[in-house]
């Protein structure tokens, strides 16, 4: 899954492709570079991150989200936790909804998903952006939000989002510190049974990488490459990446190596 973030201040790209043909552009590219998926958002869930107004938020994706569903030949994702964002954009072509609240924001966002047919990210967090650093506390990380992704796919498929359709995503950062997002990340495996459906992992270009380096300006596109790796070989379904090219050389590999003859 290739990011898009059509916002002015994103961790990573917050700024770059704010002007609707820039990341239309970008959003081509990705998809040329082997992305199987495209995730727009127009809000930035960075901590401190200030919220965006529904109707700044719907300029800012809905363009971006009929272009490339039309030209990008892959599916386009909408990275809100706004049902009438995610109305709006499954209307102009989009095929998935990824809400970092896992559907608790605005739980009427998951009739939306369920009435488009369309696919469901269920990330974990806790809090709001603006909260989200002072609610850290877990007894057992990885039981806590396990048991947390499975609730929000149940209370998924109740409404009637399709099953088969559902990612779960433990949400690396969100109310995590560096070393409760090591753990999950360790446990992708018991994760995925906890959450009875396939994971899509998030770590590109997060502070975490910077954290575990003890480096927090180098560039963390190598380091997000080593947890790409890490997740698809500990049986992640997918991986949100802001450099598609590297994840995708890596895939293959990793491909070949599967089917190499013992
Ligand atoms: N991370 C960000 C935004 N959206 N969605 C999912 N499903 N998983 C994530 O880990 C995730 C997300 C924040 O990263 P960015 O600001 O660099 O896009």
């Amino acid at each position: 899954m290739g990011v898009v973030n059509v916002t002015p201040d994103s961790f990573s790209d917050g700024g770059r492709f704010l002007d609707p043909a820039v990341a239309v552009a970008h959003g081509r590219d990705l998809a040329a570079a082997g992305a199987a998926i495209l995730d727009v958002g127009g809000e930035s869930t960075r901590p401190g991150a200030q919220p965006v107004d529904l109707d700044e938020e719907l300029r800012r994706v809905l363009p971006v989200v009929r272009e490339l569903a039309d030209l990008s030949g892959v599916p386009v994702s909408i990275d809100t936790t706004k049902a009438a964002v995610a109305a709006a954009a499954l209307d102009a072509g989009a095929a998935m909804v990824n809400d970092v609240s896992g559907g608790t924001r605005e739980p009427e966002i998951l009739a939306v998903v369920a009435d488009a047919g369309a696919a469901f990210v269920a990330m974990h967090m806790r809090g709001t952006p603006q909260t989200m650093t002072q609610d850290m506390y877990y007894d057992d990380v990885v039981r806590e939000v396990g048991a947390a992704l499975r609730g929000h796919v149940e209370v998924a498929i109740a409404a009637g989002v399709d099953e088969r359709a559902i990612f779960a995503d433990p949400g690396i950062g969100f109310a995590k510190d560096a070393e409760q997002s090591l753990a999950l990340l360790r446990a992708l495996p018991e994760l995925t049974i906890a959450a009875g459906v396939p994971l899509l992992v998030g770590t590109s270009r997060k502070s975490l990488l910077g954290r575990v380096l003890g480096d927090m300006k180098i560039d963390r596109d190598d380091a997000t490459l080593a947890t790409t790796v890490w997740a698809f070989v500990h049986g992640a379904a997918a991986v949100r990446v802001h450099d598609v090219e590297s994840s995708v050389r890596a895939v293959a590999l990793l491909d070949a190596l599967e089917q190499a003859a013992a």
